[in-house]
């Protein structure tokens, strides 16, 4: 709990405080390349490993089909993030490199896993092309045992999200699909790690159109590993500060109230708001201010 608050009590400048402190970062799901530099052409390889039993090269994605992926990520305590942009990995079969094929992609954001009871959209909606950006990333999707076919560049999609603000402590989901002007997919291939069937806890799910229902994204091979889905968010990291919120779950109530004047009634220097040194009601009033502004 942040109990440096005496100084912007007279500007309430607490909101102004807490955007400035906003951090770029990248949340990153999960690695791709398995074999750097031993695709086609000395490119990066993202290798199904077919000797440790995996089976499925990559999953659907396409607006064609209405197929989606979906990933989860997870805001700790009670910060906030502010998400500019969605980026994912997708290919086109023979699509070639020096010109990118997509076309559209459209992204949403769930506060549950999609299809569980509960779960709904929070943001977003399965028409509007976000789209930005597509670039060949310099990465092949390939198998272990035809590490340099060039028939499945990677291609770095970026998606606006345009400052969607979410609040934790929570754990978020992401969906996505995508178009383009070749028949074939888009696909995307699980997170790949050299050595390993799958990440630890993976859990992304796949919506298959034609199934009208979420699944998940396992691979069929032995064991039967759940995958999770390759994709990076950029965002805004914008830690909680929150003078008002005395007991510091995130949210304001009766409780804080409780919490100050428990803080008052011991002398404790949280509950001297004003900062002047002594306890007396002006720092109810100063609580009370601060609460009213909200965090
Ligand atoms: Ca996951
Ligand atoms: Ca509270
Ligand atoms: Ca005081």
């Amino acid at each position: 709990m942040n109990r440096i608050h005496h100084a912007i009590f007279f500007a309430l400048a607490s909101a102004v405080g807490t955007l400035a402190s906003a951090q770029p970062k990248v949340y990153d799901n999960g690695p791709t390349i398995t074999d750097p530099g031993a695709g086609f052409q000395g490119a990066d390889a993202s290798a199904l490993q077919s000797q440790l039993g995996l089976q499925v090269l990559s999953l659907g994605c396409q607006v064609t089909q209405n197929n989606r992926l979906a990933d989860d990520f997870t805001i700790e305590g009670c910060d906030s993030w502010l998400l500019n942009s969605f980026e994912f990995l997708a290919y086109q079969t023979g699509s070639g490199i020096s010109e990118s094929t997509f076309t559209s992609a459209n992204v949403r954001i769930w506060d549950g896993e999609p299809g569980k009871p509960g779960s709904k959209i929070i943001w977003g909606d399965d028409k509007t092309n976000l789209l930005t950006s597509s670039t060949w990333s310099g990465i092949y999707r390939v198998t272990d045992m035809t590490l340099t076919v060039n028939q499945r560049p990677y291609f770095k999609n970026v998606c606006d999200l345009g400052g969607v603000l979410l609040q934790g402590p929570r754990t978020y989901w992401i969906d996505w699909q995508a178009d383009g002007t070749i028949f074939s997919g888009p696909f995307v291939g699980a997170v790949s790690i050299k050595g390993e069937t799958q990440k630890p806890g993976s859990n992304a799910v796949q919506y298959l159109g034609n199934q009208a229902q979420w699944v998940p994204a396992i691979d069929t091979g032995a064991n039967k590993p759940a995958q999770d889905m390759p994709f990076k968010i950029n965002y805004e990291y914008i830690p909680y500060d929150c003078y008002a919120d005395c007991d510091a779950n995130c949210k304001l109530d009766v409780d804080d109230f409780i919490c100050f004047q428990t803080y008052y009634s011991i002398g404790d220097p949280y509950a001297d708001c004003d900062g002047n040194l002594a306890l007396n009601i002006d720092d109810f009033i100063c609580f009370q201010t601060f609460f009213a502004v909200g965090c």
